[in-house]
């Protein structure tokens, strides 16, 4: 779907509003200071990034609860925009690469998929489902929600009404799931939606769970692929900088793996890497969270072992 020369669009998004915790906004300036942009153009790829994208903050006396959700203006306001130039960018034959950031910000680069490529598929790699409604959600933090708006489903939201609500739910899959609320198994099952949980990785083997994820969602391997990479899908001795840590996840391997897996179709078109928050647990921590960022990035974007 790209034309020659390959680019890659880089979208920082510095962005926390979607969850409680501070911190996660520092992820995309630690992940570009790593050398992430120097090493995707050592693989070969033109790489364009013109600084971490800005936007004005709403602050929370001004921005109160819309029924259960939080900070629902700045959330709405962030992610149109991200939508906005997610979209502009894939338009333009290039791959948008958005870096979080809280989950939320997925409900605009998936808007601005489906915008550009109204027959693509998501591939959601989390422990968690994000998938709660404006009615279901426990916590009212939009980043467990960004699902249900890209589906359409829940109680419409009118700040909310500009989200790409046309995915199917044939055309999206999860992998890695272990931290899934009652009303998100009720709708996962309600919409028939395909999901290889970490029961389904541990019986079946990585290999074989990302074959049948894309069997689901392009038989043919004929549709655009987003893929949507939540860094606390890899287990806390992983990645353990993030904000929702939940135990007995995917292995270092099983993460890239599903990544070199998914850049091997040839039908990447967008990806995100988001939830890594450099203000969390201890320095080495840090460091190694955003360096299996950056493995993870690189494995999606064509780096190989040999
Ligand atoms: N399900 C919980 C909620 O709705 C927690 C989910 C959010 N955690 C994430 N997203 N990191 O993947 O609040
Ligand atoms: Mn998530
Ligand atoms: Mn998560
Ligand atoms: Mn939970």
């Amino acid at each position: 779907f790209l034309p020659d020369p390959k680019t890659i669009a880089v979208v920082g998004c510095p962005f926390s509003g979607g969850q409680p915790r501070v911190g996660v906004d520092k992820g995309p300036i630690h992940i570009v200071e790593a050398g992430l942009l120097t090493q995707l153009k050592e693989l070969g790829w033109n790489v364009q990034f013109d600084g971490h994208h800005q936007f004005e903050e709403i602050s929370a006396a001004n921005d109160p609860p819309i029924g259960k959700l939080k900070n629902p203006r700045f959330v709405s306001k962030v992610t149109k925009a991200v939508a906005q130039v997610v979209g502009d960018h894939a338009k333009k034959g290039k791959l948008p690469l958005t870096i979080g950031g809280d989950h939320s910000l997925a409900m605009g680069t998936i808007s601005g998929t489906l915008d550009t490529y109204p027959d693509a598929c998501v591939i959601w790699i989390d422990a968690h489902a994000d998938i709660n409604t404006s009615d279901t959600t426990d916590t009212g933090n939009i980043h467990g929600m960004p699902v249900s708006f890209l589906l359409g489903l829940g109680s419409k939201v009118p700040e909310f009404s500009w989200v790409k609500s046309s995915l199917r739910p044939d055309r999206i899959v999860y992998i890695g799931l272990r931290d899934v609320d009652a009303g998100e198994k009720r709708i996962l099952k309600e919409n028939n939606i395909k999901a290889f949980s970490m029961h389904e990785v541990d019986k079946y083997g990585i290999g074989k769970v990302v074959e049948m994820a894309l069997d689901h969602v392009t038989p043919n391997r004929d549709r655009p692929i987003h893929l949507s990479f939540d860094v606390d899908a890899l287990d806390p001795t992983v990645a353990p900088s993030t904000g929702t840590p939940v135990r007995g996840g995917l292995t270092f391997r099983e993460g890239h793996y599903i990544c070199e897996a998914i850049y091997e179709t040839g039908l990447l078109v967008a990806l995100d890497l988001m939830e890594v928050n450099p203000s969390l647990e201890d320095e080495a921590s840090v460091k190694q969270t955003v360096a299996v960022g950056c493995s993870l990035v690189r494995s999606a974007l064509g780096e190989t072992l040999l």
